[in-house]
């Protein structure tokens, strides 16, 4: 059966929940995420308005970089509760438009609205959806349509900011085909750099090569490519939560392998941790820690745990083998810590 998917993402949410509590900083480049420090900041931008990001500044890069290239812009710490609650009552207004739904993060959402039928519909319901949001909200979002998840959410991509993107299913060949590789969903910037070793930089391109060989290059991954890149995707639309998880992470002043800094740091995550798991009757059963050593290489370690724990010790415990595994094996000075655990 034909399917038609809507993807919708909320326009560079965090900076424009801020212009929106600020309207004097409208217009000008802002920048929200770590203490910049007048350049000596250590951790990164969580994002950047479009004036800001006209300067090259994006999600994930290290604050310090940011303030390097535009020390001018406004630099607003990342106020995490008030963004939740902004996002709590956008996805109620995105569940009302149908049964179906898949929240994905903060900001965006998948509805699937196969029921319409047509296309026509589709935009109407999606215009609908984008001025209730705009009317309660005073905030711009993006929405995607397509015949899959995939197609729609590089619709959206590509709609960005404040559009509406419709690609039928006769559309996608010439919709996909010009892009970047890159561009395609699950293709990070190593996957495309192995790519442009042999030439192959459009999705045009990619579609050259066979599926047995995109499997011997990256595995299992490799296949999905080869399905993406026609615009295949079969994966449904959900209709569950995100999978809750509850995270902290701490930049140290300088990259250290002081243990007594590192277990200090480490503590406090795991106290803040446990408060929030007490103080809302959770439970976990996977925990990760992240480490960042000094040059920006970051792992992850995780552990899942036979049931679902609310303990304090048994968190403590499992923490920091994982935090001390990551010591054994890597002699490099640490820059960061993380621990998150998985709400089940
Ligand atoms: P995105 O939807 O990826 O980005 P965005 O909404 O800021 O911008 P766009 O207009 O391109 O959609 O992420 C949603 C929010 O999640 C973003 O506002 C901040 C947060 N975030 C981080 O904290 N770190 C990250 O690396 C990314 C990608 C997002
Ligand atoms: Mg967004
Ligand atoms: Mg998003």
């Amino acid at each position: 059966m034909q399917r038609i998917i809507l993807h919708i993402d909320m326009d560079y949410f965090f900076a424009q929940i801020e212009e929106r509590e600020n309207p004097r900083f409208k217009g000008k480049p802002l920048v929200v995420g770590a203490d910049p420090k007048s350049g000596q900041g250590r951790g990164v931008v969580s994002t950047a308005n479009y004036e800001a990001r006209k300067y090259g500044i994006h999600s994930a890069m290290p604050i310090s970089i940011a303030y390097e290239l535009c020390p001018e812009a406004i630099f607003l710490p990342v106020n995490m509760e008030l963004y939740q609650q902004v996002s709590e009552r956008i996805m109620k207004i995105i569940k009302k438009y149908s049964q179906t739904w898949e929240i994905v993060s903060l900001d965006e959402a998948y509805l699937d609205l196969s029921f319409l039928k047509k296309y026509k519909k589709t935009k109407e319901l999606a215009k609908k959806l984008k001025d209730e949001i705009f009317a309660k909200e005073k905030l711009t979002s993006t929405a995607g349509i397509g015949q899959n998840k995939l197609i729609a959410k590089m619709a959206s991509e590509k709609g960005k900011p404040n559009g509406l993107l419709i690609i039928k299913p006769n559309q996608v060949k010439e919709f996909l085909d010009p892009l970047d590789v890159e561009d395609l969903p699950g293709i990070g910037p190593k996957t495309a750099a192995k790519l442009r070793a042999i030439d192959i930089n459009k999705i045009k391109d990619l579609k050259k090569i066979s599926k047995s060989k995109l499997q011997e290059m990256f595995g299992k991954v490799g296949e999905e490519f080869y399905e993406k890149a026609r615009g295949i995707d079969e994966t449904p639309v959900t209709s569950e939560e995100i999978i809750k998880s509850i995270g902290r992470q701490i930049t140290f002043e300088r990259d250290t392998r002081n243990s007594e800094i590192i277990f200090k740091g480490f503590d406090e995550i795991i106290k803040d941790i446990y408060r929030q798991i007490s103080e809302n009757k959770f439970y976990f059963k996977t925990l990760t820690v992240i480490c960042r050593f000094h040059g920006f290489e970051t792992h992850t370690k995780s552990k899942t745990l036979l049931e679902p724990t609310n303990g304090l010790e048994i968190l403590k415990k499992e923490a920091k083998n994982l935090l001390l595994r990551f010591l054994i094996e890597n002699p490099k000075l640490i820059r960061l810590i993380g621990l998150r655990v998985k709400i089940s």
